[in-house]
């Protein structure tokens, strides 16, 4: 079947300047944003969302609606015109005129969260097209386990050339060629405009032909020719592999002076020109003012998805699936992981291993994944050193996406992006490995993930001078603090065992942010001996050995904590009485009560440890306080030798005790 119907032209036409107009008058009412992406790509836009787009306003998460990802974030004015046009409740003409104001859901660039409608936050350039991936990828996966009858749709990417230069776009453009992900359709915006001027300063790649290279469909065709693109799209819709199409546009179109230029790209275009832009356009309605036909035009894109919708909801009902996928959607099942977990632990506290916490958090992973049914793993390819594949996960191939293992490749920054498009997807749990001190190149993917508020998590393994003779490259001093600093980011650096099992815990039950587990290469003993039911990480911090009258607390964290229970034996010959907390996870410990933290932190002098520079540490020290730990960058060594070069020690610990006491 042909979803391309005999329409209307000047229906179309006129559906096509509504997003021109509203984007020129948004931005102009704003005096700020960014009128050309819209402009140039409104005709584009318009056939894909009138021909093909399948979703139903009313119901913005239907699982199987076809995605939309504007990931030339900057034409944000694009994205909510036409969910104003299509009808949203949540974007009635008000919002578009308060476009980039306080408060408004019509922020800078879309946000996921702000709006019904917007599938993932773009503006960086790059994520939108990553991210997408995920989703093409999720959509397969699903597909898989569920059948063409609940899961089959697309995903469609609108990309300009700043998308395309970034370097994160190689990841996911290889990544998805390799995969095949058929259901992903990248619309190209080829306007040869960026901030700076023409694309012609900057880069001479031939896009069709590094997208082919990695296994892509290509086509190119003039961006304002509706046919062209409409048949472009039917083509692409039909491919095995994913597409690019190049669609040859005119940033700014309509407006007849700048149109072309870099100047429409990220200014009003100034009441003169918007006039002209009218008279050109054939536009002759006023500002934020759309006629009866034009809206009947985009509503009857959205009465094409309820039915549509309607459908699905009937198939789903049939579907002997239907518990099973639901399931899927739904928040993770807390009790059962709860009492897996806790059984776990029970069995670690007496076994008492002794194992690098990499390797705890897959003998964790054995219970998370055997009790919850849809994680998916995945390294950047470090499976074997990030511990991050359990018995019977099965790498998901080209054209066969029933396994749960992602071999994402040596592609840290497209991992991060498309865990993201994954967990924005729904119906499964994404989370993936790399060395911590490649955070870096995960980081701003991370970053959306905080921002968005996705419950994805990075296992971050060789998180110190521990991991030894790899050397400084590879040691993390500055990354903890800097995930730290991270806003909406847990970030977890359990001690033994069963620390790492509740981190975990917490970090599959999470539903609104992301989390790093920080992970060491070398073995640590259990520290827990003792079992107890309650999640004691999800404090943040406690007591780990306590005394009754405290001369001195010794807080740290993760391969440190050994040492500290060290220094607290030696120091307790020597009379000096003290307390030894462990520090797994400073983001929950802010949000314990001033009196919760008081009683943990205590009245006594106070020595930080962590193999990792002191930034951060203020929640746990005051200035008076030690800090035993990291300043610049490691060295390559066997670890013990490090740890005594860096003066990481229980010895150290213990004299600098002795002056503070
Ligand atoms: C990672 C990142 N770097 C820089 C920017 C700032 N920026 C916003 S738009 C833009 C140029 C984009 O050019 P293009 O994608 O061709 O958009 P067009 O000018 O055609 O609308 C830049 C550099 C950004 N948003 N994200
Ligand atoms: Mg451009």
């Amino acid at each position: 079947m042909t979803l391309q119907q005999t329409i209307s032209t000047s229906t179309e036409d006129q559906m096509a300047n509504a997003i021109r107009a509203l984007a020129m008058d948004a931005v102009q009412a704003a005096n700020s944003g960014h009128p050309g992406a819209p402009m140039g790509m409104a005709d584009v836009a318009t056939v894909l969302f009138n021909r093909f787009m399948t979703l139903d306003p009313k119901d913005p998460s239907w699982a199987d609606r076809d995605r939309f990802v504007m990931s030339a974030g900057h034409g944000s004015m694009l994205v909510y015109a036409i969910n104003h046009l299509l009808g949203y409740d949540d974007m009635p003409m008000d919002q578009l005129r308060r476009f980039r104001q306080l408060g408004s859901r019509t922020a800078g660039h879309p946000e996921y969260g702000h709006a019904k409608g917007i599938e993932t936050t773009t503006g960086p350039l790059g994520q939108g097209i990553s991210t997408a991936v995920g989703m093409a990828l999720a959509e397969r996966m699903m597909n898989a386990r569920f059948g063409d009858d609940l899961v089959d749709h697309y995903t469609y990417v609108i990309a300009g050339d700043g998308c395309l230069m970034e370097g994160i776009s190689h990841e996911a453009i290889d990544l998805a060629g390799h995969l095949g992900l058929s259901r992903l359709i990248v619309l190209w915006d080829d306007n040869g405009i960026t901030i700076d001027g023409g694309t012609d300063l900057s880069t001479s790649t031939n896009q069709l032909a590094r997208f082919a290279a990695a296994g892509w469909h290509v086509a190119s065709v003039d961006g304002h020719d509706k046919t062209a693109v409409a048949a472009a799209l039917e083509t692409a819709r039909a491919e095995a592999s994913p597409s690019l199409i190049a669609c040859k546009t005119i940033i700014g179109f309509g407006a007849p002076n700048k149109q072309g230029s870099h100047d429409v790209h990220g200014a009003p275009l100034g009441d003169a020109e918007i006039a002209a832009a009218r008279e050109t356009l054939g536009w002759t309605h006023a500002p934020f003012e759309i006629p009866p036909e034009v809206y009947d035009g985009w509503r009857a894109v959205a009465a094409r998805g309820a039915d549509a919708r309607s459908a699905w909801a009937r198939r789903l009902a049939d579907s002997p699936d239907a518990w099973t996928f639901r399931a899927a959607h739904a928040p993770v099942d807390d009790a059962s992981l709860d009492a897996a977990i806790t059984a776990y632990k029970h069995r670690l506290s007496s076994d008492a291993p002794k194992v690098a916490t990499r390797k705890a958090s897959e003998m964790a992973l054995e219970i998370v994944n055997g009790t919850l049914p849809n994680t998916v793993g995945g390294s950047a390819d470090l499976t074997g050193s990030n511990n991050t594949k359990t018995r019977g996960q099965a790498p998901v191939k080209p054209g066969d996406y029933a396994g749960s293992y992602i071999h994402y490749g040596i592609r840290e920054h497209g991992m991060a992006a498309a865990m993201n498009g994954i967990a924005l997807h729904g119906g499964l749990k994404p989370y993936g490995g790399t060395f911590l001190a490649f955070a870096d190149y995960c980081r701003p993917a991370m970053r959306l993930s905080s921002l968005m508020g996705l419950p994805v998590v990075y296992v971050m393994t060789h998180d110190s001078i521990g991991l030894g003779e790899d050397g400084p490259t590879h040691q993390p001093v500055e990354t903890i603090a800097s995930l730290r600093a991270m806003p909406n980011h847990l970030v977890f650096r359990p001690c033994d065992a069963v620390e790492t099992a509740e981190a975990w815990q917490i970090a599959m039950t999470q539903t609104a942010r992301p989390s790093t587990l920080a992970l060491s290469r070398q073995g640590l003993p259990t520290v827990r001996t003792r079992h107890t039911e309650a999640n004691l990480t999800a404090r943040g911090a406690y007591v780990l050995r306590d005394v009754a009258r405290r001369d001195l607390t010794l807080i740290a964290t993760g391969s440190e904590v050994e040492i500290a229970l060290a220094a607290s034996e030696a120091l307790a010959a020597e009379g000096i009485a003290v307390a030894v907390v462990s520090a797994p996870c400073f983001e929950l410990f802010a949000e314990a009560t001033p009196e919760q933290r008081a009683a943990v932190l205590g009245d006594a002098p106070r020595i930080g440890i962590e193999a990792a520079i002191r930034q951060g540490w203020d929640l746990m020290l005051r200035p008076e306080d030690g800090f035993i730990g990291m300043t610049g960058f490691g060295a390559s060594a066997p670890a013990p030798e490090l740890y005594r070069h860096f003066g990481i020690t229980a010895d150290a610990v213990a004299a600098l005790a002795r002056q503070l006491v």
